[in-house]
């Protein structure tokens, strides 16, 4: 099949979700045309299967603010007639599937399937403002078919937009063969001494993360275990966190370490990943850590409940529980029997239940039913 994608380009799962599902799509065959306004940033190999189309939007002195939307929608209608696509799958509602609409309506001869998947803050957040509510539910219900990444954000959609449609839950996938543990002790030496403890938070620093309560857990778990703490990523709180953890005497014990682009091996020299999120659709950074084999402390936010396997893979508990959370924390890094044992579970876990093979053929069967 001929299949576009759009996607954004940058630092998060939506973004990261869409390139990797394009890039196995390829190697089984389908032409992808990823649609964005900047190259993906997971999208790092060359095949003869995957083209790129910038969407370049025009710097007029009238425009306060670049119409992104529409070129876009230009764009969509641009490559499904040139590249005769079969179908365009956009991820984040917010406007891809505003754009879509206006690009299979712009084809006014040619049909142009759209899938929609749903992501997370595209309805917990931004969709749910009043100034983007009817556009978000009405490009829903006017794509042809839409997906969502968890059960929790499925009957989130339901319940905010009060639709009707069917939207099939399709969960994100990990690759087992790429996120495996790796065993490189000289990597953990450079971040930790002898004895220390490594916990790892990787995020796009937005306020729904609670980034205050990532350091909170961990400087409860140091005052027990001499610990380091990983950030990966960076975002709008980034500045605030630097300064909390500051004030409270922790600066050498962080590594603040940007956007990275694979995090196997920060993964590999994890012993517990932190997600305390507000807010939490699905958590994929949880599932790679699991995948890693880190054993996970989320909140019971969203969808993780759905990745994460409390008290197996690792523990869930309520938003903001720091305590709680470093009371378990510690409990399983003292205990190496029951560490070993979350994170054998978690490697098995995520290879058995959300493997891309298995997922990509979810897809690959919705789009066959569309077109
Ligand atoms: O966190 C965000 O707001 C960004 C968004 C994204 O584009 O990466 O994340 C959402 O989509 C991910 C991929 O499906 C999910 O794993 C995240 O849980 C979800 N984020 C939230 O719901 C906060």
């Amino acid at each position: 099949m001929r299949i576009g994608i759009v996607c954004y380009p940058s630092y998060g799962g939506s973004g990261v979700v869409a390139t990797e599902l394009g890039k196995r799509l390829a190697l089984r065959g389908h032409e992808i045309h990823f649609i964005s306004y900047d190259r993906p940033f997971k999208l790092d190999m060359f095949h003869q299967n995957i083209y790129y189309h910038e969407v370049e939007v025009l710097d007029y002195p009238l425009f306060k603010f670049p119409p992104y939307m529409i070129a876009l929608a230009g764009k969509i209608a641009e490559v499904a007639k040139w590249a005769e696509l079969d179908l365009v799958h956009v991820h984040y509602a917010i406007p891809h599937a505003v754009s879509a609409f206006l690009a299979k309506h712009l084809l006014r001869n040619k049909n142009l399937p759209i899938v929609t998947t749903l992501h997370g803050t595209d309805i917990t957040v931004v969709g749910h403002e009043p100034q983007f509510f009817d556009i978000t539910r009405f490009s829903i219900e006017e794509s042809d078919m839409v997906t969502a990444v968890s059960q929790f954000l499925k009957e989130e959609t339901v319940h905010i937009f009060k639709i009707a449609k069917d939207i099939q839950v399709i969960y994100n996938f990990i690759d087992p063969e790429e996120y495996r543990r790796r065993n490189i002790p000289e990597l953990k030496m450079r971040y930790a001494g002898p004895g220390e403890k490594i916990l790892t938070h990787i995020s796009n620093f937005r306020p729904v993360k609670r980034l205050k309560d990532v350091v909170d857990v961990f400087a409860r778990v140091n005052s027990v275990i001499p610990s380091r703490l990983l950030m990966i990523g960076d975002g709008p709180e980034g500045p605030a966190v630097h300064q909390y953890i500051e004030s409270i005497g922790l600066t050498e014990r962080v590594y603040f370490l940007g956007k990275q682009e694979r995090v196997v091996e920060l993964l590999s020299i994890s012993d517990l990943f932190l997600l305390p999120s507000e807010k939490e659709s699905f958590g994929l950074a949880a599932l790679e850590a699991m995948a890693c084999g880190t054993p996970v402390i989320a909140s019971t936010a969203g969808g993780l409940p759905e990745v994460v396997r409390d008290g197996e893979t690792g523990y869930l508990l309520p938003v903001g529980s720091v305590q709680e959370m470093a009371d378990k924390a510690v409990a399983v890094l003292k205990d190496s029997r029951k560490w070993q044992q979350m994170s054998e579970n978690g490697k098995l876990h995520s290879a058995q239940n959300f493997h891309i093979d298995r997922v990509i053929s979810k897809y690959e069967k919705l789009y066959q039913e569309i077109t």
